[in-house]
């Protein structure tokens, strides 16, 4: 099935359920991934640098708790353009660890300039790619005998809701053997004034992510969405730790998706759901991972306690 199939098939889905939404995996097209850059940049967006001072100041720390005897693999799910987890593996290459790292994701285009861009700066990192989706790809690495960590960085797993997020890493554990490690990055509850402002930036630029779904839509779907008759909307609920995130419709309009020869109604003020960016507190994260058959060997944070990367083991 084509990515444009599967992208026409989500935003019909979306568009006739009665809370209209679009799913957030759409937001990454080239455009959005230059977009998303800005916004990791932004004085408000505090998760990239968090994370960025938790491998600086502690990966010393995060290899120390590895406990593999011999040669290992890891493995890194979503690894972006990896500069994360260019750090730790300098580290392991610092101290001679006999390891191959993995870096898994759908897109070729992605992995070679990931591959190349690692091994300008580490020449002697010995990288081998993993393409595809992790329906597929996850299932095969349980049967290669090797001791592995499992990568799942930058709160990704905030982009899911409860339940997906929970099944998400229980496929992650039916891969894994007894005794693998799973590290996952997840942004923590905090002051929600600074949670309000990381979606709601000054510049605008988040706005500018959200509304590039419509000049996607314009684009790939041949819709004719008007992007000054939507605004972006962004809410953070602290009680439950949800930051979620919406386009609004500012007047009731009709919009045409030549792909599918349809059009949908928005009415005034309606809201499109676009995001769900979720913020953890430690018993949830504690929870989450006892039901999906782990215990928590080691949790490392950033000085000011925003951010938390959690060191999972596989019962
Ligand atoms: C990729 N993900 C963890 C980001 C987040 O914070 O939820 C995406 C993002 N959305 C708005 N700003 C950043």
């Amino acid at each position: 099935m084509s990515d444009q199939f599967n992208f026409k098939v989500d935003i019909e889905r979306g568009f006739e359920s009665p809370q209209k939404f679009i799913p957030s995996k759409y937001f990454y097209d080239a455009a959005g991934d230059r977009i998303f850059q800005q916004i990791m940049e932004l004085p408000e967006y505090y998760l990239t640098r968090s994370e960025a001072e938790i491998f600086e100041k502690k990966g010393g720390s995060i290899v120390d708790a590895l406990p593999f005897k011999e040669a290992f693999e890891v493995v890194e799910l979503g690894a972006g353009d990896g500069s994360k987890t260019k750090t730790l593996l300098q580290e392991m290459l610092r101290r001679e660890m006999d390891f191959v790292y993995r870096p898994m994701d759908i897109s070729r285009d992605v992995l070679g300039q990931l591959k190349a861009h690692m091994l300008e700066d580490l020449p002697t990192l010995s990288i081998d790619v993993l393409a595809g989706d992790y329906f597929h790809i996850l299932p095969s690495l349980k049967v290669d005998p090797h001791p592995k960590l499992f990568l799942f960085l930058g709160s990704n797993i905030g982009n899911f809701q409860p339940a997906e997020a929970e099944a998400f890493i229980q496929m992650i554990a039916n891969s894994m053997n007894s005794g693998d490690l799973l590290l996952v990055g997840m942004d923590l509850q905090k002051n929600p004034a600074l949670i309000e402002q990381a979606y709601n930036d000054k510049a605008g630029v988040t706005a500018d992510f959200n509304l590039n779904l419509l000049k996607r839509m314009n684009r790939e779907l041949g819709a004719n969405f008007n992007l000054d008759a939507f605004e972006f909307y962004s809410h953070y609920d602290p009680v439950r730790g949800f930051v979620n995130s919406y386009l609004v419709s500012l007047e009731k309009q009709i919009v045409y998706f030549s792909a599918m020869d349809k059009s949908f109604l928005f009415r005034k003020n309606e809201l499109i759901h676009t995001e769900l960016s979720r913020k953890f507190s430690g018993e949830q994260i504690d929870r989450l991972a006892f039901r999906t058959g782990f215990y928590v060997r080691k949790e490392f944070k950033d000085e000011k306690e925003y951010f938390v990367d959690s060191l999972w083991e596989k019962v």
